[in-house]
């Protein structure tokens, strides 16, 4: 089948009792059972939803897996992975990516005894040498969050599967639309489906699609003993998200494309971000392993300072102010005062996450609206 044709039918059948296309929302939170350990399939809400499971194989069939698992948010999901390790083990993770990943890590699994390297995985060499025998799990985010670092998914994998760990790929920027990095020899997909895949800024939750049975066993276990389940609407709304997927990626990423090169042709920008540049040092490995480049850019203005990058900020009328990213309307975001503040400064430093570093969510509007937006607001910050 088709990938078009995935989206619209993945995880859907009419529902039993009554025939509806859509899966109804199944509101509930137990199930009447006929004799004690005689029931339907169903016993309580947390360990099984209908509608969950129309999502969950949902996010299996788009990720090219065999199973889904759905959660609360998306550092729930990565929460459930980092329950499969025990004090002592070590994890390599890139040394850019979302600030609430690194702050899951440093703040809460290190208390528990998990170690935690962080490498620029740009390198593949930077992964092999910090390999131990007490290394368990690669954590992989491409393209990273928010500086559009690119990791070769397959060399990361060849690496992971000789030294038997773990692999797991934050998919998050990409979506399923545009990269399958079970497909690329990952174990693990991560996704906050709070972006792309729910698509409408509407819900919170997080996703993992995995291959390996005794692997989705264990986190079907972490799931329903940890309890980060998401509630049955927003399954709905994710499901409903997924439809729309394939088409709004290609617009995500027409628009991207058109905004990046207007950035790097404003002579008021010092630095763009974005993997479709030739010249980006991930191109080739992004081109290989990536469909488009999807919607995420960041940059800096020449004008490098926090007041310059403020008085943009406030003064876009149709990229709105606000933290996540991937819905359908364009949002800016400053990531050292925002979505990455829990990194320490130094650390964002080290890793090139600069004070005044801007990042865009490209929706899906008229990609002429935004250049003019974005024009409007650099020409007020320059001039002011
Ligand atoms: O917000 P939540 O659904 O829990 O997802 C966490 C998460 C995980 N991975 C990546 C790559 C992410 O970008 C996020 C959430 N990010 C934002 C809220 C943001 O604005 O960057």
């Amino acid at each position: 089948m088709k990938r078009a044709t995935k989206y619209i039918h993945a995880g859907s059948h009419p529902d039993p009792s009554t025939g509806a296309i859509m899966t109804p929302i199944y509101q509930t939170s137990t199930y009447v059972q006929d004799a004690p350990g005689v029931n339907k399939g169903y016993e309580y809400a947390r360990s099984q939803n209908p509608t969950r499971e129309a999502l969950e194989e949902a996010l299996a069939v788009i990720e090219e897996g065999k199973y889904g698992l759905a959660f609360g948010s998306g550092v729930a999901a990565t929460d459930a992975i980092m329950k499969l390790l025990k004090p002592g083990d070590e994890v390599i993770a890139a040394s850019d990516m979302y600030g609430g990943t690194y702050r899951l890590f440093s703040k809460i699994f290190s208390k528990f005894g998990i170690v935690f390297h962080y490498v620029d995985m740009g390198i593949l060499q930077n992964i092999e040498e910090r390999i131990n025998n007490h290394t368990k799990l690669i954590w992989v985010e491409t393209p990273t969050n928010p500086l559009m670092n690119i990791a070769d998914i397959r060399g990361i994998a060849s690496i992971a599967q000789k030294h038997g760990l773990i692999m797991c790929v934050d998919n998050t920027f990409a979506s399923p639309a545009l990269q399958n990095p079970l497909s690329l020899g990952a174990d693990i997909v991560m996704h906050s489906a709070t972006k792309y895949l729910g698509g409408h800024s509407d819900v919170i939750q997080g996703a993992l699609v995995m291959n390996d049975k005794a692997l989705r066993d264990e986190l079907y276990f972490i799931q329903k003993s940890c309890g980060a389940v998401p509630g049955p609407m927003d399954c709905f709304l994710v499901l409903r998200g997924i439809k729309t997927l394939g088409i709004r990626m290609e617009r995500h990423s027409q628009n991207g494309a058109a905004i990046a090169h207007f950035l790097r042709a404003n002579p008021a920008v010092k630095k763009v971000y974005w993997p479709g540049f030739e010249d980006h040092p991930g191109h080739e490995i992004a081109k290989n392993q990536m469909k488009d480049f999807g919607g995420m850019i960041s940059f800096e203005l020449k004008l490098d300072t926090m007041e310059a990058a403020r008085t943009l900020l406030s003064n876009t009328k149709l990229f709105s102010l606000a933290e996540s990213l991937g819905g359908v309307e364009s949002l800016i975001n400053h990531p050292a005062s925002m979505t990455h503040a829990s990194i320490p400064r130094d650390e964002r430093i080290k890793n090139g996450l600069s004070d005044t570093l801007i990042r865009l969510s490209v929706g899906i509007e008229d990609a002429e609206d935004l250049i003019a937006d974005l024009d409007h607001a650099i020409q007020l910050t320059v001039t002011s």
